[in-house]
């Protein structure tokens, strides 16, 4: 036996050992690593870049957003993002999607202003990603703009230029149905604008008056679920936008429960001690179905890759609790550019899944010691489940679904740079 197959053998006897100890707790574990194979994040193009897109503009990030950074490597072109997408996408088990910005449209080196983008300029990515088996999902750009520069898109005070980014939105919409219905599958197209006061407005009413109205253009055009799901994303401050943001979560908890939007939730996007977590199970109680940014804020909103920490596993266990996790749409959202950015997708992603596992392989006797008024009970099994053999059943499904095993998957993404991105 090579040496191989003698590690594939010890990991498939740990995985027997482990899925015994778990039947003894009441959790089928074949169950569970069925389900998590139905279920896709979406991996956020723009950790491939630093939020930079192929507009080549030269415009700075704004719209309160920071990346810090300078590991080198970026991808600089399409192609690039493309290539690395898929050297991450062949080290994370399952199957997923990816998510779009506007500034990533295949521009060929021309000017089109926001205005003016075209489901042409997505021919290339929906070619790739039917090729890659991936659905798409997308977002209107709504900051690194001139137009964007004083801090205000959809709730400027001047029409002419709320109109301009109605425009952008509107056929951003339009673009991502055309996604939906060349991919055949709905895409989320995610509404996020940085609206806010550096300093304390004298007029909150107003900028959230104007923001609604805005948003009610921008949906007005009937188009169908099966292709599209719009998302509304809300926020607490961005940098110099620390005193008010327009689309607060309040703003569009009303807004996407009136409008039947869906509501996204940005784990860094609360205040410090507001978790995500906690408000799933209450949003969908009002709305069919929800979007999530996953993310982790260091101190602030700072977007770091997202680790297998408390805060995600409040959120994946959550989502697994709600009972329906097709409700829930997974997306992404992190940028960091100080380390290897195929490694950022792949730890993040791989994070993520690693926690709907964790979720799924609850102990079924946690919740009924709950309804049985038993919360000593609820806590020592909450805490027992912790030390389950989960990487047993987490290295069995990697192993199953042909993706590396523990941190062999860090050589491939070594090999690349050495071979690919250290040479941009
Ligand atoms: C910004 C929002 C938004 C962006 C992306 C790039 O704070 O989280 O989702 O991160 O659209
Ligand atoms: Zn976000």
């Amino acid at each position: 036996m090579g040496l191989e197959s003698r590690q594939s053998a010890a990991i498939e006897e740990a995985g027997r050992l482990a899925n015994e100890r778990y039947a003894a707790c009441g959790v089928d574990v074949e169950a569970a690593m069925t389900t998590l194979a139905t279920v896709p994040v979406s991996l956020h193009c723009w950790q491939g870049d630093d939020v930079q897109g192929f507009e080549s503009t030269g415009d700075a990030i704004g719209g309160g957003l920071a990346v810090t950074g300078s590991y080198p490597g970026r991808a600089r072109t399409p192609e690039e993002l493309k290539s690395d997408l898929q050297k991450a996408l062949s080290l994370i088990p399952g199957r997923h999607r990816l998510n779009l910005h506007a500034c990533y449209g295949e521009f060929g080196g021309k000017k089109v202003d926001r205005n003016e983008i075209e489901p042409e300029h997505f021919a290339g990515w929906v070619d790739w990603a039917r090729d890659q088996k991936l659905g798409l999902d997308f977002n209107p750009t709504c900051f690194a703009h001139p137009k964007a520069a004083d801090g205000f898109t959809l709730a400027h005070a001047d029409k002419a230029i709320r109109d301009f980014w109605i425009e952008h939105c509107t056929r951003c919409r339009q673009i991502g149905a055309g996604f939906g219905e060349a991919l055949g599958t709905p895409c989320v197209t995610n509404v996020w604008v940085p609206d806010g006061f550096k300093d304390t407005p004298a007029d909150r009413m107003g900028a959230r008056a104007r923001l609604a109205e805005s948003l009610d253009e921008v949906f007005a055009e009937p188009l169908p679920r099966e292709h599209l799901l719009d998302a509304v994303e809300s926020k607490l401050f961005g940098i110099g936008a620390e005193s008010c943001t327009v689309g607060s979560h309040e703003f569009y908890l009303g807004y996407a429960i009136t409008r039947e939007t869906l509501l996204c939730l940005d784990a860094g996007h609360f205040h410090p001690t507001e978790t995500i977590s906690d408000k799933i199970s209450s949003a969908l109680l009002y709305l069919p179905e929800i979007l999530l940014h996953v993310s982790r804020g260091v101190r602030w909103d700072s977007d770091h890759v997202v680790t297998l920490n408390d805060d995600l596993l409040a959120i994946t266990r959550e989502i697994v609790a709600t009972g329906d996790i097709s409700r829930v749409h997974i997306g992404l959202d992190f940028f960091d550019a100080s380390i290897n950015r195929v490694a950022a997708w792949v730890i993040g992603t791989r994070n993520l899944l690693k926690g709907v596992l964790l979720g799924l392989l609850e102990p079924p006797a946690i919740r009924a010691a709950e309804a049985g008024g038993d919360t000593t009970a609820r806590l020592a099994l909450q805490e027992e489940a912790k030390s389950l053999p989960f990487g047993s059943v987490w290295d069995q499904y990697c192993l199953r679904l042909g993706v590396p095993v523990g941190s062999d998957w860090l050589e491939v993404v070594r090999g690349y740079e050495r071979d690919v991105t250290s040479k941009r």
